[in-house]
């Protein structure tokens, strides 16, 4: 990527991190006594488990019968909304885009935990820098190629481990898991995390999503118990 792009994506972050800050630390997996992104270390001391949870070794499949197939020529994000700048990047420009890597954990509502996972992509931080969203933005959808739904405030999608993934310890994340990207959001429920994800948009007021329509917890927090609503 040039420099002076990543330059202006960089500046761009440090000030909606700083637009948000406040936010994002009153926010409740950020003040629970919760593990976070990067790994075990982050558990020391703390249970293991949100409660009402169990460990899972394998990684159990949700959807919604459809597990969309999507070449990676035909992949495209769309990302609009309330912001100044909306585009649409297609699997090269995601590519393009400063990439990290991050050790967290996947609490599914329906009880169980997959610890430990190690993922690759892009911080959902970075996609919201290089959209700008607007001041009255205060919400995030998104989409997935299966036509799910799954809406977000912008402090919890602003936290440094929410990622849109492509890769699950070391592999590309397999189709079934929402492969080639999917969300993850570590410090919610996974319902929260769209898979074959297609399209960000920035609301101005919040929506609910598929699940929170149907009565899922709008807040999700699984330190919190914070199942349905
Ligand atoms: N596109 C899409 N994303 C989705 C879903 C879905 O049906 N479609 N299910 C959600 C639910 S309820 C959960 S628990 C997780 C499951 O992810 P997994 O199948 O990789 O375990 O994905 C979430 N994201
Ligand atoms: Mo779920």
């Amino acid at each position: 990527m040039a420099d002076e792009k990543l330059q202006r994506i960089v500046e761009a972050r440090l000030k909606l991190r700083a637009r948000y800050q406040a936010k994002i630390q009153g926010s409740p997996a950020q003040s629970d006594p919760a593990p976070q992104g990067s790994g075990p270390v982050n558990r020391h001391g703390m249970p293991q488990l949100p409660p009402g949870q169990n460990h899972t070794r394998a990684w159990p499949v949700l959807d919604l019968g459809i597990k969309p197939e999507i070449a990676l020529a035909q992949w495209a994000l769309q990302i609009d909304g309330a912001v100044e700048a909306p585009v649409t990047l297609d699997w090269a420009a995601f590519q393009a885009l400063p990439q990290v890597e991050d050790e967290s954990d996947f609490h599914c509502v329906t009880t169980w935990s997959l610890m430990d996972s190690k993922w690759s992509g892009v911080q959902c931080s970075t996609l919201a820098a290089l959209v700008r969203p607007l001041p009255e933005a205060t919400h995030l959808m998104t989409y997935g190629y299966d036509g799910y739904t799954t809406n977000l405030p912008i402090e919890e999608a602003l936290k440094d481990d929410v990622l849109l993934v492509h890769a699950w310890n070391g592999k590309p994340l397999p189709r079934e898991h929402g492969g080639p990207v999917r969300m993850i959001t570590p410090q919610l429920y996974a319902w929260k995390g769209a898979k074959w994800i297609n399209r960000i948009e920035f609301l101005t007021q919040d929506r609910a999503g598929f699940w929170e329509v149907r009565g899922y917890s709008n807040s999700a927090h699984p330190w919190r118990d914070d199942r349905y609503s």
